[in-house]
This record gives C-alpha cells, sequence and structure tokens, in this order.
C-alpha cells in the first residue's frame, strides 16, 4: 500500500501550514507517521490521494453520522448552492433547523446557532457567566470542550482543583476562574461547591466524554451533577457537541434523563459543514444579544449552505430512526474487537456508548483521566499502523472515539475484526510500528 502522494502532499503542506494540517487531531502526534491526504469520500469509504480505500471510522470525527456522501444531503447543498452561499441576514432555513433541534432536545427551548463546537461552549461560558453573575467554571480531567482558553487548563497543584495553563498564550488569569475535577468523581464535586458553591456560574460536561476516549459519566455522577448544580444556583451545561444525535436522537441527555440548563452541539447538526449550537432554557437565552445584552455575533452563523447540510441529516436521522441499527452494529464492532484483542491476551477495556467507542490499551474499564492516561499508547500506535495496512481508517489516537455510520455495513465490521485479529498477533509481541515510511 504505497502512500507516496501523500507524503509528497504533507511535505509541501508543512511549508504552508503549521504542521501541514489546519487542526493538531490530524497530525498523526499520537501515532507516529506522517498523516493520510484524501481525495473523496463514498459511504462508509475514505479514498486517499494514492487511490488506497480504508473503512472510515473517524467520520470527520463524529458528523458523518449519515456517511460520506449521503444523497439527501448531496441533494440539499446542490439546491441550497443555487440560491446564495451566504447573505448575512436571516433566512427561513435558520428557523428550520432551530425547530428540527428544540423538537430534538426538550431541555432547549431557545437555541443559536454558531460555526463551531468551540464557539458554542465558549458562548455558553460566557452566557452562564453573564446569567449567574458568578466567575467560576468547572470542567473535568480529560474533558475537552474545543479551544476556550479558560478551559485549555490542567488540573493545578494545589488541592487539584486550581487550574494552570496548559498551552502558551493562555494567561494566569484567563484561567484564574476554571477549576478542574476528576471525572466521575462525586466527592471531588461535591467538596469543590462546599467551597466555591456561590461563585460558580456553571460546570461544562461531556455526559459521554469522547476525548478521554469513550467514557460515559456513571449514574451517581450524572445524579450529583443535576443536584449539586441545582441545590448552588449554578448552571450545569452538557456538551454534546460529540454526543448530540450521535447516541440517541435526543443525545446523551435524553438516555440518561438528565435535564441540563444549556446544552452545545456542533458535528452531526452541520452534517458535515461548519455548525455549532448552544441553546436551553428561555429564561437563560434570553440573555443573549440582542434580546439580552451577554454578546455573541458571528458573520457566517446558520448560513445556507451548513444550515441546508443540517437540516438534511436531522430529518433522516428523524425519520429512519437508525439508532437501533447503529446500536446493533456497533456491538458487533464492540464485542469482535474486545475479543480478539483477548485472544492475543492483549490487555484491554472497552469504553462505548451507541455508535461511539474506543478500545483502551489497558484491563482497569477507563472511568476517568487519570486511568486513561495510563493506556499502553505505543501499542494503540502499532495497532494503528496494522489496520491501516489492512484498510482501515481509525482515530489516529488512543484518546479519541472511533464513529460508525449508517452507510457502514455488517461486511465492513466483519473485515475490521478480522483485520483487528491478525494485528493483534502482530502487536501482541510488541513488534515494531509496521506503519510504511
Ligand atoms: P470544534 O470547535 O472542533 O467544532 O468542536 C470542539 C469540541 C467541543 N466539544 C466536544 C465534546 C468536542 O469533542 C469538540 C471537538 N472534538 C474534536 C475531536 N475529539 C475535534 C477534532 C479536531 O479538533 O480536529
Amino acid at each position: 500500500m504505497s502512500r507516496e502522494k501523500s507524503q509528497v502532499a504533507f511535505a509541501r503542506a508543512r511549508q504552508l501550514i503549521p504542521g501541514g494540517v489546519n487542526s493538531p487531531a490530524r497530525a498523526f502526534g499520537g501515532v507516529g507517521g506522517e498523516p493520510i491526504f484524501f481525495d473523496r469520500g463514498q459511504g462508509a469509504y475514505l479514498i486517499d490521494i494514492d487511490g488506497n480505500r480504508y473503512i472510515d471510522y473517524v467520520g470527520s470525527w463524529g458528523p458523518m453520522i449519515l456517511g460520506h456522501c449521503h444523497p439527501k444531503v448531496v441533494e440539499a447543498l446542490e439546491t441550497a448552492l443555487r440560491r446564495g452561499t451566504s447573505f448575512g441576514a436571516p433566512t427561513e432555513a435558520e428557523s428550520d433547523l432551530a425547530e428540527l433541534i428544540i423538537e430534538a432536545v426538550p431541555s432547549i427551548e431557545k437555541v443559536r446557532l454558531v460555526n463551531s463546537g468551540t464557539e458554542a461552549t465558549m458562548s455558553a461560558l460566557r452566557l452562564a457567566r453573564g446569567f449567574t453573575g458568578r466567575p467560576i467554571i468547572v470542567k473535568f480531567a480529560g474533558g475537552y470542550h474545543g479551544h476556550v482558553d479558560s478551559l485549555l487548563v490542567a488540573a493545578g497543584s494545589s488541592a487539584a482543583t486550581l487550574a494552570v495553563p496548559n498551552s502558551p498564550g493562555v494567561t494566569e488569569g484567563t484561567t484564574r476562574d476554571t477549576l478542574v475535577l476528576r471525572y466521575n468523581d462525586v466527592e471531588a464535586l461535591e467538596a469543590a461547591f462546599a467551597e466555591h458553591g456561590r461563585q460558580i456560574a456553571a460546570v461544562i460536561v461531556e455526559p459521554v466524554a469522547g476525548n478521554m476516549g469513550c467514557v460515559k459519566a456513571s449514574l451517581d455522577f450524572r445524579e450529583a451533577l443535576r443536584d449539586v448544580t441545582r441545590a448552588h444556583g449554578a448552571l450545569l451545561i452538557f456538551d454534546e457537541v460529540m454526543s448530540g444525535f450521535r447516541v440517541a436522537y435526543g443525545g446523551a441527555q435524553a438516555l440518561f434523563g438528565v435535564t441540563p440548563d444549556l446544552t452545545t452541539l456542533g458535528k452531526i447538526i452541520g452534517g458535515g459543514l461548519p455548525v455549532g449550537a448552544y441553546g436551553g432554557r428561555a429564561d437563560v437565552m434570553e440573555h443573549v444579544l440582542p434580546a439580552g445584552k451577554v454578546f455573541q455575533a458571528g458573520t457566517l452563523s446558520g448560513n445556507p449552505l451548513a444550515t441546508a447540510a443540517g437540516i438534511a441529516t436531522l430529518k433522516e436521522l428523524r425519520d429512519s430512526n437508525p439508532y437501533e441499527d447503529l446500536q446493533q452494529l456497533s456491538t458487533r464492532l464492540a464485542v469482535g474487537l474486545e475479543e480478539a484483542a483477548k485472544a492475543a491476551d492483549i490487555p484491554c477495556s472497552i469504553g462505548w456508548m451507541g455508535a461511539m467507542m474506543t478500545l483502551f490499551f489497558d484491563n482497569r474499564p477507563v472511568t476517568d483521566w487519570d486511568v486513561a492516561a495510563r493506556c499502553d499508547t505505543g501499542r494503540y500506535a502499532r495497532y494503528f499502523w496494522g489496520m491501516i495496512q489492512r484498510g482501515v481508517y481509525l482515530p489516529c489516537s488512543q484518546y479519541e472515539a472511533l464513529f460508525l455510520s449508517t452507510a457502514h455495513t455488517e461486511a465492513d465490521v466483519e473485515t475490521t475484526v478480522a483485520a483487528a485479529r491478525e494485528v493483534f498477533q502482530q502487536v501482541a509481541v510488541g513488534g515494531p510500528s509496521p506503519k510504511s515510511g
């Protein structure tokens, strides 16, 4: 399997773009080697510029739940394209997409469309602080909510809660009002509120985490999140940029029966075009300019192409309701991968919810970042490259989730599990990463 054209393309890109990529998640930093450049997607498959075809389990990091080039999405885009790509003025399509989101997620009474998940979370935090008049935001180690300055933090040293910047350019002042706690740690959450309660504006949490690998919030943790925020007058923000419309049409909150005050969305609601959204209680959302005074704006927010792709995607999900089928196919994949690894005596555990999952290379169930951080990332890298050699494109990091789409078939899953069986025999012996040059 030659990837010469990708290598030439990457050398060119590195002369033009920092690291040769427009997002570090694509840089293969977690698995070594060079990123693969793609020419096109077809359903469950990606074809690279050297003509190699892969079963795609990245799906653009979540948006492509209908697979690449779904006919209804393509048709909607073609129609919108001929009417104009952006007006900087309101269109009915924005209300159509807003209505679909509000109908799907009962906790969202009003919603604002933006251009990315980062914009959604950044705006939701500003709104929570504006609504409550309080400064502190609580997040969890291993949680990723986009590149929002105040959330680019690592757990600080003192009391394991004070945050410290984890990126150059993020100032101490920016992170001073951020607390970082352990995911699934009820005691730490309750202790933080006992100490800082009246100063906490909001807790932002992925109800199904996807950025330390796939890790579910436990029942006790989910109940504590809702109870302790309500008791102290803080807002609960569910970051469902990844889990929204992914694990269920109503997102993780529909499955967990927890009603957050605000929800952030992205990925699937744009159908592969740039869309983010934040929404929730009407009494909170009414504080957003121009209804209220909390500033937020965006040139391309709700633009005709992105809303067309999002509407087509959500309508297809609403009308076809593929979630049971996705669950069954995901079960075959999760069980198949775990069985293949255990047959090769490779310590592993699966983090999994609906059509997103992670095979962790550690046999302890992963409940938080501290456990996730102990995974054997070198073994993951060998697994990743072995699967690439067999035409399977997995997330290029142990700390990402893989995604299935309605375009994936049982045959695709059987091919994937068969490839994994071969690779695990290789990986088990700890051989060098079989990545090509
Ligand atoms: P974007 O700004 O990338 O659209 O969304 C940020 C974001 C917010 N919240 C959650 C839960 C997310 O998973 C993300 C983005 N996810 C990563 C993948 N783990 C995007 C990949 C990338 O950054 O290229």
